[in-house]
Protein backbone atom coordinates (compact mmCIF):
# COMPACT_ATOMS: atom_id res chain seq x y z
CA UNK A 1 0.00 0.00 0.00
CA UNK A 2 1.20 3.87 -1.38
CA UNK A 3 2.40 4.88 2.15
CA UNK A 4 0.13 8.41 2.76
CA UNK A 5 1.19 11.98 2.69
CA UNK A 6 0.63 13.70 5.93
CA UNK A 7 -2.00 16.04 4.60
CA UNK A 8 -3.89 13.22 2.97
CA UNK A 9 -4.14 11.90 6.76
CA UNK A 10 -5.59 15.50 7.94
CA UNK A 11 -8.97 16.12 8.42
CA UNK A 12 -9.25 19.16 6.40
CA UNK A 13 -10.58 22.79 7.90
CA UNK A 14 -13.50 22.70 10.56
CA UNK A 15 -16.85 23.25 7.80
CA UNK A 16 -19.58 23.92 10.14
CA UNK A 17 -21.98 24.85 6.73
CA UNK A 18 -21.50 21.27 5.43
CA UNK A 19 -21.24 19.24 8.63
CA UNK A 20 -22.98 20.84 10.97
CA UNK A 21 -22.30 22.26 14.38
CA UNK A 22 -21.23 19.28 16.57
CA UNK A 23 -23.97 18.24 18.82
CA UNK A 24 -23.68 16.22 21.98
CA UNK A 25 -25.45 12.99 21.22
CA UNK A 26 -28.40 11.74 23.08
CA UNK A 27 -28.45 8.36 23.01
CA UNK A 28 -29.27 6.72 26.09
CA UNK A 29 -27.05 4.61 28.00
CA UNK A 30 -23.49 5.62 29.86
CA UNK A 31 -21.89 7.89 27.58
CA UNK A 32 -18.80 6.86 28.89
CA UNK A 33 -18.63 3.74 27.22
CA UNK A 34 -15.07 2.43 27.51
CA UNK A 35 -13.76 1.51 30.83
CA UNK A 36 -11.14 -0.87 30.81
CA UNK A 37 -8.42 -0.73 33.09
CA UNK A 38 -4.66 -1.95 33.09
CA UNK A 39 -3.76 -4.43 35.28
CA UNK A 40 -0.72 -6.66 36.50
CA UNK A 41 -2.37 -9.84 34.42
CA UNK A 42 -5.62 -9.02 32.61
CA UNK A 43 -6.68 -8.25 29.14
CA UNK A 44 -4.40 -5.25 29.07
CA UNK A 45 -1.33 -5.32 31.15
CA UNK A 46 1.73 -2.70 31.14
CA UNK A 47 3.99 -2.65 28.22
CA UNK A 48 6.34 -0.41 26.35
CA UNK A 49 4.88 1.27 23.72
CA UNK A 50 1.69 -0.59 24.11
CA UNK A 51 -0.72 2.43 24.68
CA UNK A 52 -1.57 5.65 23.21
CA UNK A 53 -3.88 8.60 24.56
CA UNK A 54 -5.95 10.95 22.27
CA UNK A 55 -6.17 13.72 24.07
CA UNK A 56 -6.40 17.98 23.71
CA UNK A 57 -4.64 20.45 24.96
CA UNK A 58 -7.45 22.79 25.43
CA UNK A 59 -9.52 19.61 27.91
CA UNK A 60 -8.92 19.91 31.45
CA UNK A 61 -9.47 16.06 31.52
CA UNK A 62 -6.81 14.88 29.13
CA UNK A 63 -4.54 17.79 31.15
CA UNK A 64 -4.92 15.43 33.88
CA UNK A 65 -3.49 12.42 31.96
CA UNK A 66 -0.85 14.64 30.23
CA UNK A 67 0.15 15.90 33.90
CA UNK A 68 0.36 12.56 35.19
CA UNK A 69 1.89 10.70 32.51
CA UNK A 70 5.13 13.15 32.75
CA UNK A 71 5.12 12.91 36.53
CA UNK A 72 5.07 8.94 35.98
CA UNK A 73 8.43 9.65 33.61
CA UNK A 74 6.08 8.10 31.10
CA UNK A 75 6.62 9.73 27.85
CA UNK A 76 8.40 7.54 26.52
CA UNK A 77 6.64 4.83 27.33
CA UNK A 78 3.05 5.56 26.55
CA UNK A 79 2.62 7.88 23.83
CA UNK A 80 0.30 11.09 23.40
CA UNK A 81 -1.12 12.73 20.45
CA UNK A 82 -3.59 16.11 20.31
CA UNK A 83 -6.77 16.61 18.85
CA UNK A 84 -7.78 20.22 16.72
CA UNK A 85 -9.00 22.30 19.36
CA UNK A 86 -11.70 22.85 16.71
CA UNK A 87 -14.50 21.06 15.38
CA UNK A 88 -17.52 20.68 13.55
CA UNK A 89 -20.66 17.89 13.17
CA UNK A 90 -17.82 15.27 12.88
CA UNK A 91 -16.23 16.02 16.28
CA UNK A 92 -12.66 16.02 17.46
CA UNK A 93 -10.75 15.77 14.16
CA UNK A 94 -6.80 15.93 13.58
CA UNK A 95 -5.26 18.98 11.15
CA UNK A 96 -2.25 20.67 10.91
CA UNK A 97 -1.73 22.32 13.95
CA UNK A 98 -0.85 19.25 15.85
CA UNK A 99 -0.68 16.87 13.24
CA UNK A 100 -1.99 13.48 12.26
CA UNK A 101 -3.23 10.69 14.30
CA UNK A 102 0.31 8.66 14.71
CA UNK A 103 -1.32 5.36 15.96
CA UNK A 104 -4.08 4.57 13.35
CA UNK A 105 -3.74 7.72 10.59
CA UNK A 106 -7.40 8.15 11.04
CA UNK A 107 -8.81 11.77 10.47
CA UNK A 108 -11.60 11.69 12.56
CA UNK A 109 -11.40 10.66 16.27
CA UNK A 110 -14.58 8.92 15.91
CA UNK A 111 -12.89 6.18 13.80
CA UNK A 112 -11.13 5.26 16.39
CA UNK A 113 -14.56 5.31 18.24
CA UNK A 114 -15.75 2.68 15.52
CA UNK A 115 -12.69 0.88 15.21
CA UNK A 116 -13.71 -0.46 18.37
CA UNK A 117 -17.05 -0.83 18.10
CA UNK A 118 -19.06 -0.73 15.07
CA UNK A 119 -21.48 1.81 14.57
CA UNK A 120 -20.77 3.63 17.97
CA UNK A 121 -23.32 6.18 18.73
CA UNK A 122 -21.58 7.87 22.34
CA UNK A 123 -19.78 10.34 23.63
CA UNK A 124 -16.50 10.21 20.73
CA UNK A 125 -14.07 12.01 23.87
CA UNK A 126 -10.85 13.14 24.46
CA UNK A 127 -9.26 11.32 26.49
CA UNK A 128 -9.30 8.29 25.46
CA UNK A 129 -6.21 5.55 25.62
CA UNK A 130 -5.89 2.90 23.00
CA UNK A 131 -4.34 -0.27 22.85
CA UNK A 132 -1.46 -1.21 19.93
CA UNK A 133 -1.71 -4.47 21.03
CA UNK A 134 -5.81 -5.52 20.68
CA UNK A 135 -6.27 -2.07 18.08
CA UNK A 136 -8.87 -1.07 20.32
CA UNK A 137 -9.90 1.63 22.83
CA UNK A 138 -9.56 0.65 26.49
CA UNK A 139 -10.89 3.43 28.02
CA UNK A 140 -12.25 7.26 28.07
CA UNK A 141 -12.55 7.93 31.23
CA UNK A 142 -10.01 10.20 32.58
CA UNK A 143 -10.11 8.92 35.84
CA UNK A 144 -9.38 5.36 35.38
CA UNK A 145 -6.59 6.24 33.08
CA UNK A 146 -4.80 8.25 35.13
CA UNK A 147 -4.52 5.99 37.76
CA UNK A 148 -3.44 3.33 35.59
CA UNK A 149 -0.72 5.64 34.38
CA UNK A 150 0.50 6.40 38.19
CA UNK A 151 0.41 2.50 39.48
CA UNK A 152 1.11 -0.17 36.76
CA UNK A 153 3.79 1.77 34.74
CA UNK A 154 6.26 1.68 38.41
CA UNK A 155 8.46 -1.58 36.58
CA UNK A 156 9.14 0.35 32.83
CA UNK A 157 9.75 4.06 34.56
CA UNK A 158 11.33 5.61 37.32
CA UNK A 159 8.44 7.97 38.54
CA UNK A 160 9.36 11.45 39.38
CA UNK A 161 6.19 11.38 42.10
CA UNK A 162 4.25 8.15 42.83
CA UNK A 163 0.52 10.44 42.42
CA UNK A 164 -1.61 7.55 44.00
CA UNK A 165 0.24 5.97 46.88
CA UNK A 166 -2.11 3.24 48.57
CA UNK A 167 -2.42 5.39 52.08
CA UNK A 168 -3.64 8.13 50.34
CA UNK A 169 -6.18 6.83 48.26
CA UNK A 170 -8.87 7.18 50.57
CA UNK A 171 -7.80 10.93 51.25
CA UNK A 172 -7.36 11.49 46.98
CA UNK A 173 -10.80 10.08 46.71
CA UNK A 174 -12.62 11.61 49.41
CA UNK A 175 -11.94 14.94 48.30
CA UNK A 176 -13.01 13.99 44.67
CA UNK A 177 -16.01 12.84 46.19
CA UNK A 178 -16.32 16.91 47.19
CA UNK A 179 -14.07 18.72 44.61
CA UNK A 180 -15.38 16.94 41.70
CA UNK A 181 -18.88 18.41 42.15
CA UNK A 182 -17.96 21.54 43.54
CA UNK A 183 -14.75 22.54 41.68
CA UNK A 184 -14.33 20.51 38.62
CA UNK A 185 -17.89 20.06 37.22
CA UNK A 186 -19.09 22.84 39.20
CA UNK A 187 -16.85 25.60 37.96
CA UNK A 188 -18.97 26.02 34.30
CA UNK A 189 -22.21 26.46 36.03
CA UNK A 190 -20.86 29.23 38.46
CA UNK A 191 -20.90 31.68 36.20
CA UNK A 192 -24.64 32.12 36.84
CA UNK A 193 -25.42 33.46 40.21
CA UNK A 194 -26.52 30.50 42.52
CA UNK A 195 -25.94 26.76 44.26
CA UNK A 196 -22.95 26.42 41.84
CA UNK A 197 -21.54 29.45 42.36
CA UNK A 198 -21.89 29.51 46.31
CA UNK A 199 -20.14 25.83 46.27
CA UNK A 200 -17.67 27.17 44.25
CA UNK A 201 -16.73 29.61 46.53
CA UNK A 202 -17.12 27.79 49.56
CA UNK A 203 -14.98 25.40 48.20
CA UNK A 204 -12.17 27.67 47.51
CA UNK A 205 -12.36 29.66 50.90
CA UNK A 206 -12.23 25.90 52.58
CA UNK A 207 -9.27 24.95 50.29
CA UNK A 208 -7.07 27.94 50.93
CA UNK A 209 -7.47 27.43 54.72
CA UNK A 210 -6.15 23.76 53.85
CA UNK A 211 -3.33 24.94 52.20
CA UNK A 212 -2.29 27.58 54.38
CA UNK A 213 -1.43 24.65 56.77
CA UNK A 214 0.03 22.15 53.90
CA UNK A 215 1.79 22.80 51.03
CA UNK A 216 -0.45 20.25 48.78
CA UNK A 217 -3.83 18.98 49.49
CA UNK A 218 -2.92 15.75 51.35
CA UNK A 219 0.16 16.84 52.88
CA UNK A 220 3.50 17.16 51.82
CA UNK A 221 3.28 14.00 49.42
CA UNK A 222 1.39 15.97 45.31
CA UNK A 223 -1.19 13.72 44.24
CA UNK A 224 -3.58 12.81 42.05
CA UNK A 225 -5.93 15.03 43.78
CA UNK A 226 -3.60 18.27 43.09
CA UNK A 227 -3.63 17.05 39.89
CA UNK A 228 -7.65 16.71 39.38
CA UNK A 229 -7.65 20.12 41.08
CA UNK A 230 -5.10 22.17 39.21
CA UNK A 231 -6.57 21.49 35.87
CA UNK A 232 -9.53 23.32 37.08
CA UNK A 233 -7.51 26.19 38.37
CA UNK A 234 -5.21 27.05 35.29
CA UNK A 235 -8.22 27.59 33.36
CA UNK A 236 -10.80 29.39 36.27
CA UNK A 237 -9.38 33.55 35.26
CA UNK A 238 -9.10 32.71 31.53
CA UNK A 239 -12.02 30.37 31.08
CA UNK A 240 -15.39 30.54 33.50
CA UNK A 241 -14.03 33.74 35.47
CA UNK A 242 -12.46 35.74 32.39
CA UNK A 243 -14.83 38.20 32.65
CA UNK A 244 -14.70 38.06 36.68
CA UNK A 245 -18.15 37.76 37.05
CA UNK A 246 -17.51 35.18 39.53
CA UNK A 247 -15.25 37.04 41.74
CA UNK A 248 -12.15 39.21 40.92
CA UNK A 249 -9.91 36.18 40.75
CA UNK A 250 -8.39 33.21 42.00
CA UNK A 251 -5.43 35.58 43.67
CA UNK A 252 -8.35 36.41 46.26
CA UNK A 253 -7.43 33.28 48.20
CA UNK A 254 -3.40 33.93 48.62
CA UNK A 255 -2.87 30.59 49.60
CA UNK A 256 -4.71 28.53 47.30
CA UNK A 257 -3.06 31.04 44.65
CA UNK A 258 0.63 30.28 45.55
CA UNK A 259 -0.17 26.71 46.08
CA UNK A 260 -1.25 26.58 42.26
CA UNK A 261 1.43 28.48 41.28
CA UNK A 262 3.69 26.36 43.12
CA UNK A 263 2.82 23.56 41.00
CA UNK A 264 2.99 25.92 37.82
CA UNK A 265 6.90 25.38 38.69
CA UNK A 266 6.80 21.83 38.21
CA UNK A 267 7.72 20.54 34.44
CA UNK A 268 5.03 17.99 34.25
CA UNK A 269 2.14 21.26 35.14
CA UNK A 270 3.92 23.48 33.24
CA UNK A 271 5.02 21.85 30.00
CA UNK A 272 1.64 20.52 29.60
CA UNK A 273 0.02 23.75 29.70
CA UNK A 274 -0.61 26.21 26.85
CA UNK A 275 -3.03 29.07 27.90
CA UNK A 276 -3.83 30.25 24.22
CA UNK A 277 -5.92 26.44 23.95
CA UNK A 278 -8.17 27.19 26.82
CA UNK A 279 -8.24 31.15 27.04
CA UNK A 280 -11.45 33.28 25.80
CA UNK A 281 -10.84 35.62 23.62
CA UNK A 282 -9.01 39.36 25.63
CA UNK A 283 -8.90 37.21 29.24
CA UNK A 284 -6.28 38.60 30.98
CA UNK A 285 -3.74 35.88 32.54
CA UNK A 286 -2.29 36.70 35.90
CA UNK A 287 0.93 36.17 36.56
CA UNK A 288 1.52 32.32 37.03
CA UNK A 289 5.20 32.76 36.94
CA UNK A 290 5.35 35.13 39.82
CA UNK A 291 7.43 33.63 42.95
CA UNK A 292 4.95 31.36 44.84
CA UNK A 293 7.06 31.63 47.89
CA UNK A 294 6.03 27.97 49.62
N1 LIG B 1 -15.72 12.38 32.16
C1 LIG B 1 -14.88 12.38 30.97
C2 LIG B 1 -15.03 13.70 30.32
C3 LIG B 1 -14.20 13.92 29.11
C4 LIG B 1 -14.74 15.10 28.30
O1 LIG B 1 -15.76 15.67 28.65
N2 LIG B 1 -14.04 15.47 27.24
C5 LIG B 1 -14.52 16.53 26.37
C6 LIG B 1 -13.42 17.51 26.02
S1 LIG B 1 -12.82 18.36 27.44
C7 LIG B 1 -14.95 15.90 25.07
O2 LIG B 1 -14.19 15.34 24.33
N3 LIG B 1 -16.24 15.96 24.79
C8 LIG B 1 -16.81 15.36 23.62
C9 LIG B 1 -18.26 15.58 23.58
O3 LIG B 1 -18.69 16.58 24.15
O4 LIG B 1 -18.97 14.80 22.96
C10 LIG B 1 -13.49 12.09 31.45
O5 LIG B 1 -13.20 12.42 32.61
O6 LIG B 1 -12.67 11.55 30.71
Amino acid sequence: MAKLSQATRLAGPVDVATYGEYRIPDTPGPLLRFTGRITADGDFTARPFRYHVYGGWFCPWSHRVAITRALAGLEDIVTMSFVDGERDGRGWAFRDQYGPDPVNGFTLLREVYEATEEGFDGHVCVPALWDRATARLVSNDSRGIGIDLATRFGHLAAPAVRTYPEHLREGIEQLDGWLGPAVNHGVGAAVRPGPARDALLEAFEQLDGRLSRSRYLLGEELTEADVRLWVTLVRYDVGPNAGRTVNPGLHVYPHLWSYARDLYTIPAFRDTTDFATFSRPGALLPDWSAPADR
